[in-house]
């Protein structure tokens, strides 16, 4: 009998979901366009027992993977675990064996040594299969159609990192995976290393630096030339895992920095920039303007992240918890470790930002993301949802320095949207904006078809789903070409 803690983070808004299931051809409201002809594929945590530990984080549910799949005008749903080694182990003794959130210090001795990961915070397709990743672990295969899950690979041994981060993105000059993993050779350690994957799925280098402290290196920027790490102090060590602490804590005394190498260069050439303490998980877009680099990142003042408390035990802050949409600016030809300039681009309260990602790397024009706009009613709190409520897909150019966006009523939340252009060569922002859409009161999720340069307009298109999805983190989509063809 499966007894889950009556806990914020296990109840109501965020009960656990745990149902695979198909579902052919989706109840639809309104047309879906017929140039949707591919797949998206989104992912979010969701422990298959209750946890060991009554506390434990959100981010430690086992990685639940839905693919929608367009075509046709149509919409199939399919919804399967990702069969990490830990979910394995798990099924087969019909319990939790795993503790803590990145605590291997807590898990049950029969698990000793095996890989802890999740497979919980992102899925992309590359090289014809699913990459589903979890930052502390290496990166799982699943295949993109069935959502069968192949394993965990090290890519023919050619990647010595024992971590793949979850903000791989996909080169569009050379169609390489480009990604990062922090804590390379070991829990904790302050080992990074940097590599790319062809587009058929071949290692073509990997370098490790060393980072200025051990911390959470969630995200990262990528130029046409070099590759940007922005390290934030949401830091851990042994005598919090020792302790039982949330293996991450916000430091407020340390610096962030900003560090840039270049493409293919050995790691020890990063150089490091400077900037006051701040907290920034998530990047928009990063691009190079002569010797200038532009990082476009979502900044709050204090830290985001409130199950991941104050390392001096300082209340959480939820005002300078606010993140908004930043770029930080720094030039390769300065002789110091300065910032240029630090600019804020909206007044709306953002995160989950997205693009065109034919643009990634490249100077760009569009972004939009999850804005959680306070003054518009919010009947969902009756469905007790916690932490930021997005209640709006915003949408901001960059150029004409506007900005707008659609409001998902009084009963609902959205989940991280995803851009798919018209078709291949669209001009940049021209496409569609897909997202999930939560609705706390009726307990339905719909995944909403937005036109990308007029989210005003609301909706082309819902596809209904019989159930809520849990929230989750993040998704992508394929084109119908990137796909292993259906057998
Ligand atoms: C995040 C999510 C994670 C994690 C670390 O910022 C950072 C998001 C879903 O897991 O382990
Ligand atoms: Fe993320």
């Amino acid at each position: 009998m499966a007894h889950y803690p009556n806990t914020p983070g296990m109840t109501g808004v965020l009960r656990p979901l745990r149902i695979e299931g198909d579902i052919l051809d989706m109840e639809v409201e309104g047309e879906i366009p017929a140039q949707l002809n591919g797949t998206f594929h989104r992912v979010h945590p969701d422990a298959q027992f209750p946890p060991m530990f009554e506390n434990d984080q959100f981010f430690n549910g086992d990685g639940m993977v839905s693919l929608f799949h367009f075509h046709d005008g149509k919409v199939d749903f399919r919804q399967r675990y990702a069969q990490t080694d830990k979910w394995k182990a798990e099924r087969a003794a019909g319990k939790s064996l795993f503790g803590m959130y990145r605590n291997p210090l807590t898990d049950d001795e029969s698990v000793k040594g095996m890989i802890r990961g999740t497979a919980n915070t992102n899925v992309m397709v590359h090289a014809g299969k699913l990459y589903a990743m979890k930052e502390d672990s290496p990166c799982l295969i699943m295949d993109p159609l069935s959502l069968e899950t192949e394993g965990y690979t090290n890519f023919d041994g050619k990647i010595k990192n024992q971590t793949f981060s979850g903000h791989g993105k996909i080169d569009p000059v050379t169609g390489n995976f480009c990604n990062h993993g922090y804590a390379a050779t070991g829990v904790l350690t302050d080992d990074v290393s940097y590599f790319e994957i062809d587009p058929q799925g071949n290692v073509l280098f990997e370098t490790f630096f060393k980072v200025p402290y051990y911390c959470m290196m969630h995200d990262f920027g990528l130029t046409q030339d070099y590759v940007i790490f922005h390290i934030v102090p949401i830091t851990g060590n042994w005598d919090r895992l020792k302790a039982g602490k949330p293996h991450f804590g916000f430091d407020k005394t340390l610096p962030v920095y900003l560090g840039v190498l270049k493409r293919g260069a050995d790691g020890s050439d990063i150089r490091w920039f400077k900037r006051d303490n701040c907290f920034a998980s998530h990047v928009m877009n990063a691009y190079q303007d002569g010797t200038k680099i532009h990082f476009d990142t979502c900044e709050a003042k204090g830290n985001s992240f409130p199950f991941f408390p104050d390392i001096h035990d300082d209340s959480f802050d939820p005002v300078a918890a606010r993140p908004f949409l930043t770029r930080w600016t720094v030039d390769l030809a300065s002789n110091g470790d300065e910032f240029t300039s630090i600019e804020k681009l909206t007044d709306w309260i953002d995160e989950f930002p997205r693009i065109d990602e034919r643009f990634i790397g490249q100077p760009y024009r569009h972004g939009w993301g999850l804005v959680m706009d306070p003054d518009m009613p919010m009947d969902f709190l009756r469905g007790r949802a916690s932490g930021f409520k997005m209640n709006k897909i915003g949408h901001w150019d960059l150029v004409a320095r506007t900005e707008d966006c659609w409001w998902a009523g009084p009963e609902s939340i959205i989940q991280e949207p995803c851009f798919v252009p018209r078709s291949a060569d669209a001009p940049e922002g021209d496409g569609y904006i897909i997202a999930l859409v939560d609705n706390l009161i009726t307990n339905y999720s719909d995944l909403v078809v937005l036109d990308a340069l007029n989210l005003p307009a609301g909706p082309i298109a819902r596809a209904k789903l019989p159930i809520r999805i849990r929230s989750g983190l993040h998704g992508n989509w394929a084109d119908a070409s990137k796909l292993p063809r259906a057998a």
